[in-house]
């Protein structure tokens, strides 16, 4: 949207918390001889949903030390800290007021990653109350109208058909038109689990600087009733550290990247993980440039090619297509549930307080750290609130909430699509539904847990297992004509009338507990 406007009046360029890159589009745009920029710390971003105390800290402090490069960098920047007397709570105040302020005609801004912000930039520029101009997000490999293009017409958006074309823009692991090593995915190879005497290379961890410091005390003092374990923090703040953080996940946990990326331990947080996904997404990391150098990695023999093309995979592949996807549904795809699902969020997602060691062990984890990985969002805290029917859009924003990496764009599609299936397949082709076999498998979980994994019915036996066949028995109507489901409904056939009784009846106990007091077995 762009107003024209007086070329030699200087403009308000907006600097959002998740837009912290020196070539950001709205920052390309400006000219540092007359614009000032707009970085803003508002009650109202800190608080649309209860963020975890480390995420707070992680934006606010990432936020003032950008500020501080952009200075030094020779950029005029107003910048509003939270507790300023005249601080008016939101983004679209703080930018009439610094408009008024700085006698700017317009503002110029990279597109925000939520419909709500967008909305709300909008709709300043609809009430005439500024010109506003909002430019493309180019740090994303595929914009949301080249995502349109891609799903226009198209029965089925799979993501590994996306990915590919991907591949083809970005010339990454290619040789010529073909996949380097011949195949696409090496997927296959990733599922191992946990080796019992694994090591494993813990993150890079940055000692808080004086700036840290001083919002650690800040979110201390106003987000006390916020979810979440604020110290020790170890986070980067800046580019360079987020670099030699990643330097360290290529040295030494990337070459084992793929082989174990599902696996889940109960003192290994990380295992192979590269914990990136926080930098990237408020733009201390480059995708692209990060994909390049595993890229280097696997040139180099310094890394496996199912290791290289599995990290590929999920920031080409899997991370755009989760954002095509957000932007493609509207904002009205946070209201999709196509179970009906209407239970409410369990409390011990917030206080971890249940027998059910898989899922108090990732609570705690995401509470002390503000990071589970993939596997453990998926399939165990993800998992547990579709088989208990949780009310998709509470489990949406308690993982808005609690991630470090958390951005609309990302989480949603995410945690309704992928791990709810609360789009009906759109994302996935059928529901992460998984027993305690599954995370038994994967994990060492269930050997500390007071529910017995191989136990299907009774007091002793883990909830996961009843609650996984009750939940496709629930929703056969929707679910019955999956092909990917024939065989579980065939086995679920094949019990006899006392084992599905006893299924249902054991599931239906612990659901009516999650809804009372919390006297029951999971509470
Ligand atoms: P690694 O496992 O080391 O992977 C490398 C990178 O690939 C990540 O940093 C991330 O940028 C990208 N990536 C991997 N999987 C995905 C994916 N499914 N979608 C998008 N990017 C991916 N990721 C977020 O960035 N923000 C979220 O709010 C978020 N919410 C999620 C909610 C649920 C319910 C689930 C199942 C997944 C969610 N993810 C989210 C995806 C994924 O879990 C995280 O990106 C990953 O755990 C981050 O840790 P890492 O950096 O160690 O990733
Ligand atoms: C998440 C967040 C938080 C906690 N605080 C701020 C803030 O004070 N100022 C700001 O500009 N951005 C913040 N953000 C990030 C925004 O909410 C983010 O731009 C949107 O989530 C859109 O992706
Ligand atoms: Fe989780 Fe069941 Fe294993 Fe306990 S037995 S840790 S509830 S999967």
């Amino acid at each position: 949207m762009n107003c024209g406007g007086d070329t030699l009046q200087s403009r308000l360029i907006a600097v959002l918390g998740d837009q912290l890159s020196p070539h950001i589009s709205s920052l390309r745009f400006a000219d540092k001889s007359r614009d000032v920029i707009l970085m803003a710390e508002v009650s109202r971003e800190t608080k649309y949903v209860p963020h975890h105390k480390k995420k707070i800290a992680f934006i606010l402090s990432a936020m003032r030390h950008f500020a501080r490069e952009l200075r030094v960098d020779g950029w005029q920047v107003d910048y509003v800290r939270l507790d300023d007397t005249e601080n008016t709570g939101a983004l679209s105040s703080e930018i009439e007021r610094a408009a008024q302020k700085h006698s700017c005609a317009s503002v110029v801004i990279t597109e925000p990653g939520e419909w709500r912000l967008l909305n709300c930039l909008t709709s300043l520029h609809e009430r005439a109350v500024l010109d506003t101009e909002i430019l493309d997000d180019d740090r994303f490999i595929c914009s949301p109208n080249a995502f349109a293009a891609w799903a226009d017409g198209r029965k089925q958006m799979r993501m590994e058909h996306f990915y590919r074309e991907m591949r083809r823009k970005t010339g990454l692991l290619m040789d010529g038109n073909k996949p380097v090593g011949g195949k696409w995915n090496f997927d296959a190879e990733n599922r191992k689990p946990p080796k019992s005497g694994m090591s494993f290379p813990a993150p890079l961890r940055r000692n808080p600087d004086a700036i840290t410091r001083d919002v650690l005390a800040l979110v201390e003092e106003r987000f006390a009733d916020h979810f979440g374990t604020l110290e020790p923090f170890w986070f980067a703040v800046t580019r360079d550290a987020a670099e030699a953080a990643f330097d360290r996940f290529v040295d030494a946990a990337l070459p084992s990247f793929g082989d174990y990326q599902d696996a889940m331990l109960r003192d290994e947080k990380y295992l192979y993980h590269a914990v990136v996904s926080l930098y990237l997404n408020i733009g201390l990391l480059d995708p692209l440039d990060i994909c390049r150098r595993v890229e280097r990695a696997y040139h180099d023999g310094h890394t496996p090619l199912n290791a290289a093309e599995g990290f590929i995979r999920q920031v080409i592949g899997w991370r755009e297509y989760v954002r095509g996807i957000y932007w493609l549904q509207g904002p009205e795809y946070a209201d999709r549930n196509v179970f009906g699902h209407s239970r409410p969020l369990p409390d011990f997602f917030w206080t971890g307080s249940t027998e059910m060691a898989c899922v108090r062990a990732c609570v705690e984890q995401t509470r002390d750290e503000a990071y589970a990985h993939h596997i453990q969002r998926l399939m165990v805290t993800g998992n547990f609130a579709m088989l208990a029917g949780v009310n998709p859009r509470e489990v949406h924003e308690w993982y808005l909430a609690v991630y470090a990496d958390a951005f609309e764009w990302v989480e949603l599609p995410n945690t309704l699509g992928m791990s709810q299936f609360a789009d009906g397949g759109l994302l996935a082709s059928k529901p992460y539904a998984a027993s305690g076999n599954y995370i038994n498998r994967m994990s060492d979980f269930c050997s500390g847990c007071r529910y017995t994994v191989r136990e299907k019915t009774g007091p002793e036996a883990c909830p996961f297992n009843y609650l996984y066949w009750d939940f496709l028995a629930r929703h056969r109507d929707k679910l019955g004509n999956n092909s990917r489901l024939m065989q579980p409904y065939r086995i679920w056939d094949n019990f006899d009338d006392a084992r599905r009784g006893a299924i249902r009846n054991d599931a239906r106990q612990l659901l009516r507990e999650l809804d009372g007091p919390a006297t029951g077995r999971a509470a």
